[in-house]
């Protein structure tokens, strides 16, 4: 039997490498658009990286887009690159948009050009909600508050366009954040965590952090990229919450990781201006419900299990190589 083929854009990113897994595990034919570096950093999916076919593409340009559907002849496309770390996005608020707004319409137009049956799966975000108030669902109007949140508004909108316009069958996943050993380091979960892991084994004395009232819904990458399987193998296309409907302040964060590791957080974390942002979305959390009536979809790890899990992979890290990032 053929198996069936998906390509995954942003693979070498942290939800990228747990999807490659799972579709792998599913029997899937994976394939992973990655863009040029100079130096070629696999570090997350080299435990699969055997299995999978890379091709080389980047969402600026038409041509490697097209070529990259045209090569891997998908039957399921799931777009997760993009420029993804918020405060980025108003330090470089136009190639924000190019990445994560126009990059998609690219993307939609190569598939529209070559394989317009495609079933296709959009990475929207809960950033988009910015300031509606909570709990937020599919219902609830948009309101960003960063040029990053902004850029995932168009590209929802124009995914839901290409289905409304062309027929094709496309999903947006509004997902809230979600986290695991393999985010990024600057993102809060990771830099709480591994901060926490390098107080505790004395390689550093405080932890600086930005504003510590803001509250979001954390939910462990690994639950959430089942969601986004399961939307695509639903009789129709449609948009989808994911989160786990728990939120939880930076404060909060701070004292689960701390404690974890039974260290009082006040006596190392400091609050620097510096890292405030010019907007913050000061509270996020999911009314997920139409996902778990429809999907069947409900995270398994609970917020406490996400951040010991982090916690103890940098303690575990740190300790294997002496210190380095
Ligand atoms: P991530 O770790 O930042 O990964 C993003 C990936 O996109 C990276 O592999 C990056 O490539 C790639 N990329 C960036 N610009 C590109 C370009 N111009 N052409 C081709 N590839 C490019 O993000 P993530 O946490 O896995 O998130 C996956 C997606 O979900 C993103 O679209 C993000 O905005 C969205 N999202 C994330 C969350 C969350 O909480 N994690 C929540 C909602 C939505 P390099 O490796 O070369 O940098
Ligand atoms: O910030 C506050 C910060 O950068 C969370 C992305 O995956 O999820 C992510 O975006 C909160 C904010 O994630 C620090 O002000 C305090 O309120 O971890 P974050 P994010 O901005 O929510 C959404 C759903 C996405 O789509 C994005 O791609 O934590 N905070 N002190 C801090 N944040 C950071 N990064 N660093 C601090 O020192």
């Amino acid at each position: 039997m053929t198996k069936k083929r998906a390509l995954i854009t942003g693979i070498l990113g942290q939800d990228g490498s747990y999807l490659a897994e799972f579709l792998l595990s599913k029997g899937y034919e994976v394939f992973g658009m990655v863009r040029r570096s100079s130096v070629e950093r696999y570090d997350r999916i080299a435990h699969i990286k055997d299995n999978l076919t890379l091709l080389q593409g980047d969402l600026l340009d038409q041509y490697s887009l097209t070529q990259a559907v045209k090569d891997s002849d998908p039957v399921e496309v799931y777009n997760l690159a993009a420029q993804s770390f918020v405060p980025t996005s108003w330090n470089q608020p136009v190639l924000t948009g190019e990445f994560t707004a126009l990059g998609v319409t690219r993307l939609l137009e190569a598939i529209r050009q070559v394989s317009p049956e495609v079933r296709f799966y959009q990475a929207s975000s809960s950033e988009c909600f910015g300031s509606a108030k909570p709990p937020q669902n599919e219902n609830t109007p948009f309101h960003p508050k960063s040029p990053y949140g902004i850029a995932k508004v168009y590209a929802f909108w124009i995914t839901v366009n290409y289905r409304e316009s062309y027929g094709m069958w496309n999903c947006n996943g509004i997902l809230f954040n979600h986290e695991s050993p393999r985010r990024g380091m600057e993102f809060v979960t990771r830099k709480v965590s591994d901060g926490v892991a390098r107080i505790k084994l004395g390689l550093a004395k405080e932890l600086r952090l930005g504003n510590l009232d803001a509250k979001r819904d954390w939910g462990f990458a690994g639950d959430f990229i089942k969601a986004m399987w399961l939307m695509l193998q639903q009789p129709r296309p449609d948009d989808y919450v994911i989160g786990t409907g728990i939120a939880n302040s930076v404060r909060e964060l701070c004292e689960v990781a701390f404690s974890h590791v039974g260290l009082d957080w006040k006596k190392y974390v400091k609050v620097d201006k510096k890292l405030f942002r010019p907007a913050e979305v000061d509270y996020l959390v999911a009314d997920a419900s139409k996902a778990k009536r429809v999907l069947g979809w409900k995270p398994k790890v609970s917020f406490k299990q996400l951040i010991a899990m982090m916690v103890d992979a940098d303690l575990a890290r740190l300790k294997a190589n002496g210190g380095k990032k």
